[in-house]
């Protein structure tokens, strides 16, 4: 609803587009599939959007996120044992949800790793 996209804009934190690839479920190793994503960082989640392929329409009205994680005691380092691309990072929910980060531009992908360390840093000190 616009109510509920309102509310969403207001605690967003970072959006923008990466490069992803989930790579395990629950604990359970998955096939890599590398897929271009629109991300949404806002509260205590990381939404991951279909890609639009059009620049910066937010909030995509009517449409939800993909998959959506909960940040809480997740876990993000760098990667680059566990992948051939450049500026990989890894990120772990507590529920053993794995993906890939990835941007050919390095300067993304250091902004997106600060902020989604910064928001687990900020929900471990709750
Ligand atoms: C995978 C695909 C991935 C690659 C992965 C391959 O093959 O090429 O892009 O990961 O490497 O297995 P397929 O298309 O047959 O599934 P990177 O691009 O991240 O290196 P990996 O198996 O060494 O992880």
């Amino acid at each position: 609803s616009i109510t509920d996209d309102a509310e969403l804009l207001h605690m967003v934190e970072k959006c923008g587009q990466l490069n992803k690839t989930k790579i395990a479920e629950g604990g359970r190793k998955l096939r890599k599939c590398w897929a271009s994503s629109w991300l949404v960082l806002a509260g205590n989640s990381l939404m991951f959007y279909k890609d639009p392929k059009v620049s910066a329409a937010w909030p995509p009205s009517g449409s939800r996120p993909e998959s959506s994680v909960d940040l809480r005691g997740a876990r993000i380092e760098w990667a680059r044992d566990l992948s051939s691309k450049r500026n990989v990072f890894h990120f772990r929910t507590v529920t053993g949800n794995e993906y890939l980060l990835q941007s050919d531009n390095e300067a993304v992908s250091q902004d997106w790793y600060q902020a989604i360390k910064g928001v687990i840093h900020r929900l471990d000190q709750e």
